[in-house]
């Protein structure tokens, strides 16, 4: 192979065949390219049987009996759905398509936000690339699948050793009618404080190349000053811009007047002026009781008009009626998650909303036997994520006290078991509540909520009080996130911060109280990208690469490392991605499209003198031998 590719490329034909020609394309001259991935592979197989995966050591195993998650048939070719008409008449049309149907529409979001609230984001790409097909064929009547951004970004490339943007291009490709959703952080874009506008822009503009059709847009204090570049960045690309407002507090509770109803109709007021096609309503930790959303979803619908779409969390348990009211107030669009994916920190359960609404004006018109069949897949594939479930075995109305957002929850107690506070949390519950009040009763969703939630650790950790921690008298050293936050590099919350906790935090330095981004010097992208090729050798760093990069150069550079030592493990089963292989075992690993290898393992030796283990593999019938140090 290496041969003819060599005679047939261009430059060897027009005869400029020199030396230059090595270093500028190393790619040819990688004699053993296919090899050499193989063996990347079966390293890392190797490596993982032998000292297993840091992510899952001392964490729950799937049962040995677990199935093999089997994706359903296909029923049908995919009819045409919402991305059809989002590629014919673009996001206006979508918007006024929505507002025109009396069917409750449905968005899926256990691609990403289900699996972030209950398995700390860790699902990875094939399990979700081998469903997609279904997704198209058997529920073309979806709204979106929401199945990129939020947390899911930044997990691809530091746990799973994956590319992010191969995974949204993938699912693109095999979901070609349905429209795909991400979570954008506004000018946090998808890391945890602002980056510079043309970062931002950027950033969209590859998410809408490589495959994102809607975009739900919210800022962590509501500040819609800090969205309109996101906003604008979205509509320029001709995409669906969904200019979301974050739920906190109860508009029904007079001693929570800061976020009244007011407050939420002027904020949608103010995102249909910046262009939002559609508004959302993004209720982030689950706090919207039935009640209130009669009220709300009714008031936004008559004094904003644009088609509104529904966000919430099921933590409290009671988000099953939350939607159902919302659904009598005259919603056009909500969230479920999958039945095997739903409830708890995440969203309620997709199936028994279409059966609550059955023969009543707002059927959904989605299949039920279609997502039972593809509820079963999911339920196998959560059956693989053991190590990463949180616990949490019953509701809590302790949400309506702490106020976490469900895609946070099950992260800060696995912080807070790290800092041997996990038989403390509900003084951890309360410590965020109280922070959040120091704060000035803020919206808490990321990266805000990170802030309160380090606060809150810190002050159980260190046994220090609200008062305490306001007391200019008592010294305290406040987290870096917390210092960010009231330097303004978030933007500003309604009202401001209050001034003696900014004066505490930052002693006496003044905030910034603009928009950072107006600060935030523009990124020479060619610049970087020329020193990031440099730093990784000559590698060709194209669009998605800058823009990993860009998001998180330290994690970015990490994958990148790892990658040139395990090749492309995205591919293998999850459960020998976490655990290895048994000996015996066979495995099918397609590394390309229609490029399979066949991996058996054979044996694995004792321990040599120089504390190496030998690892017998056949690799497509072939007897390979890979030699790793045993660590354990
Ligand atoms: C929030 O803070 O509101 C959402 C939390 C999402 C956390 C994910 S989980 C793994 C990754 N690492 C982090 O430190 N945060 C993200
Ligand atoms: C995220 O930004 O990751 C969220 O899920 C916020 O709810
Ligand atoms: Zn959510």
């Amino acid at each position: 192979d290496f041969v003819i590719n060599l005679l047939k490329h261009p430059t060897f034909l027009s005869n400029e065949y020199t030396t230059k020609f090595i270093d500028t394309t190393p790619e040819l001259f990688n004699f053993r390219k296919r090899r050499d991935r193989a063996t990347k592979i079966l390293t890392y197989i190797a490596d993982i049987t032998v000292n297993g995966h840091p992510e899952t050591a001392g964490r729950p195993k799937p049962p040995a009996e677990a199935r093999q998650p089997k994706p359903p048939a296909l029923r049908a070719e995919p009819a045409p759905g919402t991305r059809n008409l989002l590629l014919e008449k673009g996001p206006q049309a979508v918007a006024d398509w929505m507002a025109e149907q009396k069917r409750v529409l449905i968005t899926d979001t256990t691609m990403r936000d289900g699996h972030q609230s209950l398995l700390a984001t860790r699902m990875r790409s094939i399990d979700m690339i081998r469903v997609a097909p279904a997704y198209a064929a058997n529920l073309p009547q979806l709204f979106s699948v929401e199945c990129w951004g939020g947390a899911t970004f930044d997990v691809a490339y530091r746990f799973l050793q994956e590319c992010p943007w191969q995974r949204l291009r993938d699912l693109r490709a095999a979901m070609p009618n349905l429209m795909t959703q991400m979570l954008l952080r506004a000018s946090n874009a998808v890391g945890y404080t602002n980056y510079p506008d043309n970062v931002v822009r950027e950033f969209i503009r590859q998410a809408a190349e490589t495959g994102v059709d809607v975009f739900r847009v919210f800022d962590s204090l509501n500040w819609v000053e800090n969205m309109r570049v996101a906003m604008d960045a979205v509509i320029e690309q001709n995409k669906v811009c969904e200019g979301t407002i974050c739920y906190t507090g109860d508009i029904l509770d007079p001693d929570r007047a800061k976020y009244d109803l007011n407050y939420y109709v002027n904020m949608g007021k103010q995102l249909r002026d910046a262009g939002a096609h559609i508004l959302g309503l993004k209720d982030m930790a689950g706090l919207l009781k039935p009640a209130a959303a009669r009220v709300l979803i009714k008031a936004l619908k008559e004094e904003v008009g644009l088609p509104i779409h529904f966000h919430t969390h099921d933590t409290s348990g009671i988000a099953g009626a939350t939607i159902l009211a919302a659904a009598d107030a005259g919603v056009d669009a909500v969230d479920a998650a999958m039945d095997a994916f739903s409830g708890g920190t995440s969203q309620p359960c997709l199936g028994s909303i279409v059966e609550a609404l059955r023969h009543t004006e707002r059927d959904t018109g989605l299949d039920i036997g279609a997502i039972r069949e593809i509820s079963n897949y999911w339920e196998a594939v959560r059956a693989q994520y053991a190590a990463f479930e949180s616990g949490l075995q019953a509701p809590a109305s302790e949400v309506y006290l702490h106020e976490m957002p469900g895609g946070q929850f099950t992260n800060l107690k696995a912080q807070a078991r790290s800092l041997g506070l996990e038989e403390r949390w509900h003084e951890v519950a309360q410590a965020y509540a109280d922070a959040n009040k120091m704060f000035g009763d803020i919206v808490k969703v990321t990266p805000s909520s990170k802030v309160v939630g380090d606060m809150a650790l810190m002050m159980v950790a260190q046994g220090l009080t609200r008062e305490q921690v306001e007391d200019p008298n008592v010294e305290v050293a406040f987290p870096d996130s917390v210092v960010d936050m009231l330097r303004g590099n978030l933007g500003q919350p309604p009202g401001g911060f209050p001034e003696g906790i900014v004066k505490k935090v930052l002693k006496g330095e003044k905030p910034m109280t603009d928009r950072p981004g107006k600060h935030l010097p523009p990124v020479d992208l060619e610049e970087t990208r020329r020193k990031l090729s440099e730093e990784l050798e000559g590698f060709k760093v194209d669009d998605e690469d800058l823009n990993g990069y860009l998001m998180y150069p330290k994690v970015f550079l990490d994958y990148m490392g790892r990658h040139r030592i395990y090749g492309p493990v995205r591919t293998l089963p999850t459960r020998t991605f976490f655990y290895g292989m048994e000996p015996g075992e066979e495995i099918s690993v397609e590394i390309d499209p229609g490029k399979t290898l066949e991996i058996r393992l054979q044996a694995v030796s004792d321990t040599d003198d120089k504390g190496d283990v030998k690892v017998f593999f056949e690799l497509n019938g072939q007897p390979r031998v890979i030699r790793v140090p045993n660590r354990m």
